[in-house]
């Protein structure tokens, strides 16, 4: 490959133009009229104008970067993060113009976009599935039979969902047919498929996902895990690796299992296989991501990997080069995600014109953003200004680190996340490394001002 057409905007789309420039590989930049101003589009290449503000009438319209791929005669199209990375329309267009997609071939990733499908596949590999259903439920008393052979609480899941949506949780027989119809019908609004199947709700899990890369002479290894328990609302705040909650024994046969689940699908590139995992150490398959993800420098640190250059490599059907052997853990890296949001009026979004800009740096720093001093941040987009990775010798350097990296990081003129998260980072939960997924919440809940009527 020696020219790529990146289908993305903001850090992500910096971070591909990044790898091109050291790979040696042209990059074209597509961008719509709120990103004019945008470093990716100042650092590519070349760059075209796809369309209007709104992703719906640019990012997330395949024909416009079609067009633009051809007009730029790309040999390939990084799909990066969100819009259309896992459309898998998308990507069969893409292949067939003779364009490579740099990512899995459009049937996987149709296959993995249905999570029914998803855990057929992890099952048939050999890979411990949240009990449940077989593929979708049909309707509201099949929902109850399968709930009451697995035993309350159960979670209704939609097919095609992903990010929460079309997810209810349901306590006792009495609430499944109303809670069934309420998440078809909202997997039927966000999705376009009303399709939901039903699991056995796992309590205070943590998120533990594992990084594959698959070529495409069949070698594939794991990079480790990424622990992701730190969300809030689905939505990530604090990725590290490794997790503190993880063995080396319990790591291997993750791992194992995660290159199963590549195997058995034929994945190619990178992908992310994600697990739940109870108090107890079990592990469960939950979904495949069929893309890069927002979190992968966490894993280029520990590693020492260049993700996004091994996607670009392995796209012009390069092996590997290493097995799985040669990947070590050499340290303990931690992100945080900054956000243009005001944690004080709920998170909303606070685009605007950044004033004052200075990122941190020093040893074991990393920060990936596309902001800059005077550059305003679009009304139109994900509220992500920017990632801080730190690294550490020990998990506990890490955060130390990371507390230090965020105190310097100045964004002026909009509201952002970085209070809200420093004060995550210090809280002994956390420290010690105790975060399930509802640690957010309870987090929360301590912290919250107290009642004065009381
Ligand atoms: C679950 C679960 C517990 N049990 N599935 C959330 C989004 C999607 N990626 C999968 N998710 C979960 N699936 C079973 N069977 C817990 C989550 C979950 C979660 C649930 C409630 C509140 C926050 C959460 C954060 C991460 C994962």
């Amino acid at each position: 490959m020696q020219k790529i057409l990146i289908a993305n905007r903001g850090e992500i789309a910096l971070r591909i133009v990044r790898a091109c420039k050291e790979l040696g590989i042209e990059s074209v930049a597509v961008y719509s009229e709120a990103d004019e101003q945008s470093l990716h589009v100042q650092l590519a290449d070349g760059a075209i104008c796809i369309g209007p503000g709104r992703s719906s009438e640019s990012y997330l319209r395949p024909e416009r970067i079609i067009a633009a791929a051809e007009i730029a005669n790309v040999d390939g199209i990084h799909p990066g993060y969100g819009f259309l990375s896992e459309d898998p329309d998308f990507a069969e267009q893409v292949e067939s113009c003779g364009i490579k997609f740099i990512g899995p071939n459009s049937d996987v990733i149709r296959k993995m976009g249905d999570k029914a499908v998803a855990r057929q596949i992890a099952a048939e590999a050999g890979v411990p599935t949240v009990p449940g259903s077989t593929g979708p439920v049909a309707d509201d008393k099949e929902a109850a039979k399968i709930a009451h052979e697995i035993g309350y609480p159960v979670i209704i899941k939609a097919v095609s969902g992903g990010g929460g949506k079309g997810m209810r949780l349901v306590h006792s027989a009495s609430a499944i047919s109303r809670e069934f119809a309420a998440a078809s019908m909202e997997a039927l609004k966000s999705f376009g498929n009303g399709a939901v199947y039903v699991e056995k709700f796992i309590e205070k899990p943590r998120h533990i996902e594992f990084q594959i890369l698959a070529d495409e002479h069949g070698n594939i290894v794991h990079l480790g895990e990424r622990d992701c328990s730190v969300q809030r609302r689905h939505q990530k705040v604090i990725e590290e690796s490794p997790s503190p909650f993880l063995t080396p024994e319990l790591r291997k046969e993750m791992g194992d299992a995660a290159v199963a689940v590549a195997r058995h699908c034929g994945y190619r590139n990178a992908g992310t296989v994600e697990f739940l995992v109870d108090a107890y150490g079990k592990f469960y398959f939950i979904e495949m991501n069929a893309r890069i993800q927002v979190e992968h420098p966490v894993t280029e640190t520990v590693t020492g990997i260049d993700l996004v250059a091994a996607q670009l490599r392995i796209a012009s059907g390069e092996r590997l080069g290493f097995a799985q052997e040669d990947v070590q853990q050499r340290c303990h890296a931690i992100e945080c995600r900054v956000c243009a949001e005001d944690p004080e009026r709920n998170f909303a979004p606070c685009p605007g014109e950044i004033g004052l800009y200075y990122t941190p740096g020093g040893p074991g720093v990393r920060v990936d953003s596309h902001a800059y001093s005077g550059y305003t941040v679009p009304q139109y987009y994900d509220s992500m200004i920017g990632k801080v990775i730190v690294s550490g010798a020990t998990r506990q350097e890490a955060i130390e680190r990371m507390n230090r990296a965020l105190s310097e990081y100045l964004i002026g003129g909009i509201r952002c996340n970085i209070p809200f998260t420093r004060a995550v980072l210090m809280d002994p939960v956390f420290v010690e490394g105790k975060a399930t997924t509802h640690f957010i919440e309870e987090f929360m809940a301590r912290n919250a001002a107290p009642n004065r009527q009381g």
